[in-house]
């Protein structure tokens, strides 16, 4: 990554007609625990990395917004400012840019819509879980935020844009919670962060003493593009044709009009229900494994045709038809695993949030289904070489895995992952992967501004 001494001569170069450039950051993320609730507004328990996104900025010519980058990642870029901003092809990378942009504009309704230029550079591996991506969306908001003349906290709290942002980030094509923007403006130094949804509240909670946060990076590529962008958006999709039928079975049990906006409502507000009564509703309202489009058509009293046009979109069907209840039983299960890790992480019991984690990740692979033989055997790897937690961190289908070591075990721990996965498995030579595949994170502070001489 440009350094910061180096960031602002850099961006000199490639824009020498702009005033003189500010700087922002925003961390990556790596996710203890709660994986794919976010969206269900079901708590989780992130923090904040030592691995930045870092940009300089300055306003631009006219409209004009203007893209470039440090790594082969960030081809140059550049588009038009204004009301509604057309994206680029899926997976460009201009697209998180314009996210943030369009989401800032939308909140602010500004009269006019200036230039910006960045110039953009990073150490977040990416498509790795560990959420370069939302560290994109929110420097460049910052970014944005700045030239508008908008101050955080003054003009909009911490809180609201990591709202804005989470739903801002939707522009990409992908449906994810609020996790990644809450957790990188958020999170607070040395600490992990649960975060509950709807509202979006933050509570910070101790890492153990004596043990590690280290990411494994499976070195399977997880980009939320294309195929993957499909393979993620399932999770979002079908839970919210869960939430249609269970709110369906409590209308029938209540015989009255009950709402549910999200999975999460289950838990909170007027129904309030405990986590036996959610398994006993779970179980009622899915009997069975699969549950077939026409099988939720019926019992909604609804066409297949307008369950696709209000919930599932164009997500293909499976042979026996979708996998509702495993999908159910994980939402359930790793809410409890994540109330249950905060406790123990207050209580100062590693050992009970290793095995929270071990929990986590088989229910991210059997009943959701977002792990991949890469990542399952790197957890088992993990755990043999002494990790007493091992997990895949993030969207899953690849990445990272986050892992919970003994600090006295971390360079055993590192060798032996080294030598029994990148080695053995994937068949690499040590000089065929990264020394950064396997790092040791620290939780750190959350995007802000940065005054170059630190
Ligand atoms: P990553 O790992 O950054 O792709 C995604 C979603 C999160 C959350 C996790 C799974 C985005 C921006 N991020 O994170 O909201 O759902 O997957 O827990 O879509």
């Amino acid at each position: 990554m440009t350094t910061l001494s180096q960031l602002i001569p850099a961006f000199c170069a490639e824009f020498p007609d702009a005033p003189s450039p500010r700087i922002c950051q925003a961390p990556g993320r790596i996710n203890l625990i709660g994986e794919h609730t976010d969206y269900n507004g079901i708590p989780v328990l992130p923090m904040a990395i030592d691995l930045q996104i870092r940009i300089a900025f300055a306003p631009g010519p006219g409209s004009r917004v203007r893209l470039r980058g440090d790594g082969a990642f960030f081809p140059p870029a550049e588009f038009a400012n204004g009301h509604q901003i057309p994206a680029s092809p899926t997976g460009s990378w201009d697209n998180y840019c314009k996210a943030a942009i369009q989401g800032i504009n939308e909140h602010f309704t500004p009269d006019s819509f200036p230039g910006l230029d960045i110039l953009v550079s990073g150490d977040i591996p990416i498509a790795a879980g560990l959420s370069s991506s939302s560290a994109l969306v929110v420097a460049c908001a910052l970014a944005y935020l700045a030239v508008l003349d908008k101050e955080l906290e003054r003009d909009i709290s911490r809180r609201k844009l990591a709202n804005v942002l989470a739903d801002a980030e939707h522009y990409v094509g992908t449906r994810g919670g609020g996790m990644d923007q809450a957790i990188i403006l958020l999170g607070q130094r040395g600490e992990a962060t649960k975060i509950d949804f709807f509202p979006l509240r933050t509570e910070q909670v101790p890492l153990p003493e004596g043990y590690d946060i280290v990411a494994c990076n499976s070195m399977v590529k997880a980009a939320k593009t294309g195929e993957a962008l499909h393979r993620y958006n399932e999770g979002p999709l079908t839970c919210q044709l869960i939430r249609a039928l269970v709110e369906k079975q409590l209308q029938e049990d209540f015989g009255e009009e009950v709402r549910v906006e999200r999975l999460g409502d289950l838990w909170s507000g007027n129904l309030c229900l405990t986590h036996p009564e959610v398994s006993d509703l779970l179980s009622k309202t899915f009997p069975k494994e699969y549950v077939t489009l026409d099988e939720a058509a019926s019992r909604l009293a609804a066409t297949p045709a307008s369950i696709r046009k209000r919930w599932l979109g164009e997500l293909p069907e499976p042979e026996h038809g979708f996998r509702l209840q495993a999908r159910a039983r994980h939402q359930r299960t790793e809410y409890q695993r994540v109330e249950a890790a905060r406790d123990a992480l207050l209580a100062g019991e590693p050992g009970e949030l290793g095995r929270l984690m071990n929990e986590s990740h088989e229910s991210c692979a059997r009943d959701y289904a977002v792990s991949c033989p890469e990542l399952d055997q790197l957890v088992t790897v993990a755990r043999s070489a002494g990790a007493v937690g091992a997990r895949l961190t993030g969207a899953g289908f690849g990445g990272c895995t986050v892992n919970l070591v003994p600090s006295p075990r971390t360079a055993s721990f590192i060798e032996r992952v080294k030598r029994d996965y990148y080695g053995e498995f994937l068949g690499k030579r040590p000089e065929d992967f990264p020394a950064s595949a396997v790092a040791v994170l620290s939780p750190s502070d959350c995007a802000g501004y940065v005054s170059p001489g630190r």
